[in-house]
């Protein structure tokens, strides 16, 4: 059936013009078998290549004919050894696919220094057919950018998964770990497909359970499924751990009792998981312990685990996702103020994980000023995958333009091209330790991600961790061509659904800066009306300011001030309502609501016009949708055309409701042919 569970590796027969011809360049596999991941390799390509022509190559000692391709290292392959591919440059997980020639037959070679570049060489390989490519003259060398290329699962041990659309939670843990689902398999060769390296298999939420001997043998059970794909295993750590399962009176990160707890701990998990990956931690924010419980610093809450880890090789990947009980003046600026003057305090096992923006995940928000304010600490990039604010599973929203843009922005921070990717790759600081991370959407539905177009952000997020500088519409044609078709009449309209769908969220959600207006808690649907409640920064009016003369928040220096947490260029640029790209004018202005926008329109008209034209994309998109029926299999095609049907109803509701809302205060009429909100 085509129900999505294939992913990226349906591997269909490639188009019959092209059978032959590939045939013909694939026609025996000479690779080893003789380690768990040669193994992984062999049978991918063993699989992949008998779906794509039909036929599995011959598999084969030594090269016999002209179209063999040969997997190996120059340890695993004595061919491979032979051809001297100077493999050494591309480091651990790198590979080439280059064509060559044994003994006067012509062949292709996947070549790598270690069997797990060799596997990632094999999907690279697959990929080419998948996508309609020649398999001629091939030059290609791959190796990651970032070194550490995890998904965070938000999952709960008892089978939730907070901000999860995708149903519960794909780890079984009462059947674990006797109980090996062979989805945990074809997880794990998913993101081996990417070159994804670490998981994170619990929530950052979650109780200290996980750190109990029997949660760790079932943690255990799944490490020993993903190795061979060259994934770690890593575990949120609930910081007051030593107190809930240890006995403890105290998680004082500098009591010697509590730092005596985690390093045993930390044996104790290296004796189950020898290379477990280490510890994730969300500390003092939302109501989670912390070391700021006992007047510690993040630094040394993070230094301590660290060092129970260390002799074992693990890291700490700490969260820079704060907000404090006590209600900030602007919820901005509070990881800034309080991770800077941390700077040059951590441990060389730690990164400081920082999300793309200062908020929290909202359709649009500017880079988050940590980056490149960091020099000595390697800080990680969070994504996330999972569409806890663009309309959960059901809305078409690709999210890669969105990162793109992330990890595009200048920082300036050492001059121009300071980019954020440049922070993550650790080129601009000279990091040691570099990462990424994705919060998966990644659940027990059939097709994993709660919807087919929601597979693309996890195919996505996989290829730019590897290389952050990939182009967002590159990728997406990839992930069409494995996922729907190589016609080119279908490839180029579904393409270019996917580019301009996050811009058309941005619209019909929180058009020109504005951020999180949504629903209060479960975060689904407009309600920019809330007001009241425990605190200022959990209502919406907070985040918009809309008053009788104008709306938005002021974090220039007659506001919160929050630009200056930019360097000079960037802040004067933020700053300046002559300067700021319109995209964030609400989120560092309050403008009057008849301020001209660049398109000559007053605020209200073009706030208006944004809201429209984000519902206009979404039936654009149905439209284009419709006229692709018969050229996709019927039961894909049907699921997307009713969730298109859903994204517009919900878009109409975002725009109408927001305009109805706004009106109140900006007692303006709708410009000229806008529909009144239902
Ligand atoms: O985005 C918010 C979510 C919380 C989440 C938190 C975090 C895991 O609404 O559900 O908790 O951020 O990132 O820690």
């Amino acid at each position: 059936a085509e129900d999505g569970y294939d992913l990226w590796l349906r591997y269909r027969p490639v188009q019959a013009e092209r059978t032959g011809d590939y045939r013909a360049q694939a026609a025996q596999l000479v690779a080893a078998a003789a380690t768990p991941t040669q193994a992984a390799a062999r049978d991918e390509l063993l699989r992949g290549l008998a779906g794509l022509l039909g036929t599995a190559p011959r598999l084969s000692e030594t090269v016999t004919r002209d179209g063999a391709v040969i997997v190996g290292t120059p340890s695993s392959s004595p061919l491979i050894a032979k051809l001297r591919l100077h493999t050494l440059a591309l480091g651990r997980e790198g590979y080439l696919i280059r064509s060559v020639s044994v003994e006067g037959r012509q062949a292709t070679a996947i070549a790598a220094n270690d069997d797990i570049g060799a596997l990632y060489g094999a999907f690279h390989f697959l990929r080419l057919l998948q996508t309609g490519q020649p398999l001629q003259n091939l030059d290609i060398r791959e190796s990651p950018r970032v070194k550490l290329r995890v998904l965070n699962h938000w999952d709960d041990l008892d089978g939730h998964v907070e901000r999860g659309y995708a149903g519960a939670s794909i780890w079984d843990w009462h059947k674990l770990p006797d109980w090996l689902d062979p989805r945990y398999a074809d997880y794990a060769r998913a993101n081996a497909s990417l070159g994804i390296n670490g998981t994170v298999l619990n929530n950052v939420n979650s109780k200290a359970l996980s750190l109990t001997p029997m949660y760790l043998e079932k943690a255990a059970a799944l490490a020993e499924v993903f190795r061979p794909y060259g994934i770690r295993v890593f575990l949120s750590a609930r910081f007051s751990a030593p107190i809930e399962i240890g006995g403890l009176e105290t998680a004082d990160p500098l009591d010697p009792e509590v730092k005596r707890w985690w390093r045993a701990k930390a044996g104790e998990i290296y004796r189950l998981i020898p290379d477990f990956g280490g510890f994730l931690v969300k500390a003092n924010s939302e109501g989670q312990p912390g070391p700021q419980d006992y007047g510690r610093s993040h630094a040394d809450g993070a230094n301590m685990l660290a060092d129970a880890l260390a002799p074992h090789g693990g890291t700490v990947m700490w969260r820079a996702f704060v907000y404090s009980h006590e209600e900030p003046d602007d919820r901005a600026k509070q990881a800034y103020s309080e991770f800077v003057p941390l700077d040059g305090k951590f441990r060389d096992n730690v990164m400081v994980q920082v999300k793309n923006g200062a908020i929290d995940f909202q359709p649009r928000e500017p880079f988050h000023p940590l980056f490149g304010a960091m020099p000595k600490t390697p800080l990680m990039m969070e994504f996330q995958i999972t569409k806890e604010y663009l309309g959960f599973a059901t809305h078409l929203v690709y999210l890669a333009p969105m990162y793109q843009e992330t990890l595009e922005a200048d920082t300036h921070r050492r001059g121009p091209g300071s980019t954020v990717a440049r922070v993550i790759d650790g080129s601009l600081h000279g990091y040691a330790l570099t990462g990424m991370a994705g919060v998966a959407n990644i659940g027990a539905d059939r097709n994993w991600s709660g919807s087919h177009f929601d597979q693309a952000n996890w195919y996505a997020y996989g290829r730019q961790a590897w290389n952050p500088s990939l182009e967002a519409r590159d990728i997406a044609e990839e992930w069409v061509r494995m996922t729907f078709s190589n016609e080119a009449d279908v490839v180029a309209p579904v393409v270019g659904m996917m580019m301009g769908s996050r811009e058309a969220a941005v619209d019909y959600m929180t058009p020109l800066g504005l951020h999180h207006l949504m629903g209060r808690g479960h975060h689904y649907g407009p309600a920019p009306w809330i007001e009241g409640g425990p605190r200022a920064d959990w209502t919406s009016v907070y985040y918009h300011r809309a008053t009788g003369e104008g709306i938005g928040f002021d974090r220039t220096a007659s506001g919160s001030n929050a630009v200056a947490q930019y360097a000079p260029p960037v802040a004067r640029r933020f700053g300046d309502l002559e300067q700021v790209p319109e995209q964030f004018l609400l989120w560092f202005h309050h403008v009057p609501w008849d301020y001209r926008t660049r398109s000559g329109r007053p605020l209200w008209d073009e706030l208006v016009h944004r809201y429209t034209r984000g519902v206009d994309y979404v039936r654009q998109m149905r439209e284009t949708w419709r006229g692709l029926d018969g050229r996709i299999d019927a039961q894909r095609h049907a699921q997307v055309a009713a969730f298109l049907a859903i994204q517009e109803k919900e878009a109409q509701w975002w725009r109408d409701a927001s305009i109805a809302y706004f009106q109140t205060f900006s007692g303006r009429p709708l410009p000229a042919g806008e529909a009144p909100p239902a």
